[in-house]
């Protein structure tokens, strides 16, 4: 089998902008090259920013593929994310900026931030958490989610949030799998102008969950509470959050914790069945979400971060909370929609809070680019100075309009490759050092090592194939909970006698100046007259067409190629769909980069289908594509999406 085909071809290149070069705090190879000359000297230098309560005897024990890192030592993560900031200047200084849906707002300084962890801290105590328990968090996004994610490392619980948006089933398997013994959630939340009623959900879930002992309810008070009345609260079992904290003593000593205890679960649900419960451990995971999170965004005294995540993502755990706590740093935090009231919410809150740092998902960027400029336009936005990407490629054209239209052609971009696995960013580049390509994630970070693979597992320097991270990384996943051999197979197995390669399950390019692109996932690459094409960059040349805001391309079964281009278009606001343009873009694909990825079929759809966190779901457009039943849709975020276009494609085929 052939590797990965590479098709498109970029040429415009981004020099950090001299005033930003300037001030940045990388702004030299040197980095780099010391990183890569001696990696471990390099990670215990970065460990040495945090706070440790006893040194690490051994900065990595490596037993391929699992890893220990900073053996030995002993630390806390809500001490080095609050404690340690009370005693100087950032004392008074907001950790959080939030607003709800609804429009209240509130902001926590670090405090009152590290004052109401410690009281929950000790809630959680007295509802019998101890060390080691595990402890599920389902919450909207509310300064809570933060607050009990903190209370939980104080007292070297285990917490393992699941997404508000998630149904009463994912909650349900998931606090069986981790066996949690405490759930802490909320009469409800708001999504777009909706309340989402988190408690009866949790109700549901936990009619099935017999380790669960405890809940706590926040009230979600807006335009008013979300009455008791709506909530039944069972006797012994269910306590408000508001009703404890009002006698929970204040203080409470942070427990110093192993570098390797265990810090929290997230699961993930992966392409088959049970998801899997990702564990993350304590100083590894915190000295990677630091450092990165100051190298990254160049984090400053005065900066105001606003990573638009949900905690229920590995983004919100490591770049809403976990980094830029750890840093000093004030963080803003949304609960809602993006087009809530309007198409400018977004933009409005940047200008309200003076958002300096901005990092959010190609698919908003791309959501933001078919609602048109109007919405940005009416506001402010000068206070950006850096923007970011994670989730998915951002095709060059959703980078060239957020570049102009939302960074006014000044802030550099830092385009973030990594993993819920990864536990932070691994490719991306250095604002103030990197000259930046639309559509490229550019370089690995100091200290990692990243390589492009054959199947086979021999090294390709230029080209396409697989991305792979061949040595350990702090941050790094330890296991799968409960399932070590699952761990071994998934990430570690993909190449035969070399269990200290990770397989990250992306496909990738490098360019002739070693810049990275990702592909996108290597189980959706297409097989076409035997090349093997990468969803992005077809995905790309169709978002190149002033008509077209969002595509994603299968392959389907061709009796000749093996596979056809079949692409799923998303017009722009104001485009109409008709045979002459799917007849254009077909056309328009070819002529960028090549008849061989031509659509054979170009279907128009009002939206796609995705995850709650917004990733393409391109395995259920393989099954409308092949006219089969649909797969599994439980991870979906708007199940009317699939079934909206598999009528259209059975009424195009007939
Ligand atoms: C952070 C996160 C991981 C998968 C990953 C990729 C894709 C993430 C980028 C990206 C291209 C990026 N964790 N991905 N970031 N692809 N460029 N900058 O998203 O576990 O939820 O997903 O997301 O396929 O393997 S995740």
């Amino acid at each position: 089998m052939t590797d990965i085909a590479v098709l498109l071809s970029e040429t415009r290149s981004f020099p950090p902008p001299a005033d930003f070069q300037r001030q940045a705090h990388v702004r030299d190879r040197g980095l780099h090259d010391s990183a890569t000359a001696d990696p471990i000297h390099y990670w215990a230098e970065q460990a040495k920013s945090l706070t440790w309560r006893t040194p690490w005897t051994q900065v990595l024990d490596w037993q391929p593929p699992h890893a220990k890192w900073f053996t030995g030592g002993t630390l806390n993560v809500a001490e080095n994310c609050l404690d340690r900031h009370l005693a100087g200047p950032r004392r008074n200084k907001a950790a959080i900026v939030w607003e709800g849906e609804p429009g209240d707002r509130r902001t926590l300084t670090y405090w009152e931030l590290a004052r109401e962890v410690r009281a929950f801290a000790n809630v959680l105590k007295s509802l019998g958490v101890r060390k080691g328990d595990r402890v599920g968090i389902y919450l909207p996004l509310i300064p809570e989610a933060a607050v009990a994610m903190l209370a939980c490392a104080r007292i070297g619980a285990i917490h393992s949030v699941v997404f508000g948006g998630f149904s009463p089933e994912s909650l349900r398997d998931r606090m069986n799998d981790a066996q949690a013994k405490v759930v802490i959630t909320a009469d409800g939340g708001y999504r777009r102008g909706q309340i989402v009623p988190l408690k009866r959900n949790t109700d549901k879930a936990l009619e099935e969950c017999p380790s669960v002992q405890h809940v706590v309810v926040v009230q979600r008070r807006a335009a008013g509470p979300i009455t008791e009345a709506h909530v039944d609260m069972r006797e012994g079992r269910d306590h408000w959050y508001h009703r404890l904290m009002q006698h929970a003593p204040d203080a409470c000593a942070p427990e110093p914790m192993d570098a390797e205890d265990v810090l929290f679960i997230l699961y993930t649900s992966g392409t088959t069945g049970k998801p899997k419960g990702i564990v993350h451990t304590t100083g590894g995971y915190l000295v990677g979400a630091a450092s990165s999170a100051r190298m990254v965004f160049d984090l400053k005294e005065e900066d105001v971060f606003w990573c638009t995540a949900d905690v229920g993502w590995i983004t919100g755990h490591t770049y809403l909370v976990y980094g830029p706590l750890a840093n000093g740093a004030t963080c803003v935090m949304y609960e809602g929609a993006p087009d809530w009231p309007e198409r400018d919410r977004f933009w409005q809150l940047v200008a309200r809070h003076g958002v300096t740092i901005l990092y959010t998902a190609p698919t908003a960027i791309r959501a933001f680019m078919k609602w048109g400029v109007e919405h940005p336009r009416k506001h402010d936005l000068s206070s950006l100075r850096l923007l970011g990407s994670v989730g998915e490629p951002i095709n060059p054209e959703a980078w060239m309009w957020y570049h102009e239209h939302i960074g006014g052609a000044r802030c550099p971009i830092v385009d973030t490759w990594w993993q819920t696995e990864t536990g932070g960013i691994v490719i991306s580049p250095l604002p103030g050092l990197t000259a930046t390509k639309p559509g490229s994630a550019t370089q690995p970070l100091p200290g990692y090592s990243v390589q492009l693979l054959t199947q086979q597992g021999e090294p390709i320097p230029t080209g396409g194939g697989l991305l792979s991270i061949t040595r350990p990384w702090p941050s790094m996943l330890r296991t799968i909970w409960g399932d070590d051999r699952r761990y071994v197979e998934t990430y570690f197995s993909k190449w035969a006698g070399r269990p200290d390669l990770y397989f990250a399950g992306d496909g990738a390019k490098r360019d002739e100046d070693g810049y990275w692109w990702i592909l996108g996932r290597v189980d959706d690459v297409l097989n076409v007259a035997g090349h093997r094409i990468g969803t992005m960059e077809v995905e790309s040349a169709l978002v190149e067409h002033p008509a077209v805001a969002e595509a994603a391309v299968v392959g389907k079964t061709h009796e000749l190629k093996g596979q056809s281009v079949c692409a799923f278009v998303t017009l722009r606001d104001g485009h109409q769909k008709s045979s002459a343009l799917r007849e254009e873009l077909r056309e328009f694909v070819a002529q960028k980069i090549g008849a061989l990825a031509r659509p054979d079929d170009v279907l128009f759809s009002a939206d796609l289908p995705k995850t709650r966190s917004g990733k393409i779901m391109r395995r259920l457009l393989r099954d409308i594509a092949e006219g089969r039943a649909l797969g599994d849709t439980t991870t979906l975020a708007d199940p009317n999406v699939v079934n909206a276009l598999k009528e259209q494609y059975a009424d195009s085929e007939g």
